[in-house]
């Protein structure tokens, strides 16, 4: 199903960490196409599908989206995109995730980038953001941290023990984060 020249780094970090605003950096720079996962997520619901109202519940909570629909969505994704070099971002959130998504597309990440970013800094963000979504109140970003420390941070540290993980210190100003994001596709001759 899938070329096996296809390269995609993975995207991680806390909620309001900046992987949005990176991703849509790098894609300037470098000839990537962006998935947001939690944007295709987001389309997904807004489309009236049947699976919508079960997604919305479970982002109104914080919580992970089963695989198969995200996956699904990403992996149609990627073939209507035409471009064979992918930024997945946000994804995968959890084991099942990367495990679902390695078993059907027999790709493992180029690397994966880690905005690591504190608490107070993602939560500031968060709250001055105001695009009216759903799960930027108080009570659900308390949620996503948590999922993020329990599901998402194994996640990372298995692709740390693998060598995979690129850490930016997410914490400075956009410009500089992206200084040294630049400096990880350079290494990488991307
Ligand atoms: N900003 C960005 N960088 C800055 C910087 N360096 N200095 C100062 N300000 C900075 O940034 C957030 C805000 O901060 C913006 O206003 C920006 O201008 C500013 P953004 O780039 O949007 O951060 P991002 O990390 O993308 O934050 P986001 O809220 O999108 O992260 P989440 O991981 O919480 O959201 P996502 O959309 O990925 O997922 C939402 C939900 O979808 C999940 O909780 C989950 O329920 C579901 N989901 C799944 O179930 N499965 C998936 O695979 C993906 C999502
Ligand atoms: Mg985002």
């Amino acid at each position: 199903l899938f070329d096996k020249n296809f390269k995609v780094v993975f995207v991680l970090g806390g909620p309001g960490s900046g992987k949005g605003t990176q991703c849509a950096n790098i894609v300037k720079h470098y000839g990537f196409t962006h998935l947001s996962a939690g944007d295709l997520l987001r389309e997904e619901i807004k489309s009236g599908s049947k699976s919508g109202g079960m997604i919305k519940n479970l982002m109104k909570e914080g919580q992970i989206v089963p695989s198969e629909v995200t996956v699904k969505l990403l992996l149609r994704a990627m073939l209507e995109s035409g471009n064979d070099k992918f930024l997945i971002d946000g994804f995968p959130r959890n084991e099942e995730n990367r495990v679902a998504f390695e078993n059907l597309t027999n790709i493992e990440p180029e690397f994966v980038l880690f905005f690591d970013c504190s608490v107070k800094e993602m939560e500031r963000r968060i709250l001055n953001r105001k695009q009216g979504r759903d799960d930027d109140n108080m009570e659900t970003i308390r949620k996503r941290f948590e999922v993020f420390n329990e599901s998402t941070l194994p996640v990372i540290e298995g692709y740390n023990c693998k060598g995979k993980i690129r850490k930016i210190d997410a914490d400075k100003p956009v410009d500089e984060v992206f200084e040294n994001v630049k400096a990880i596709f350079s290494e990488f001759g991307i």
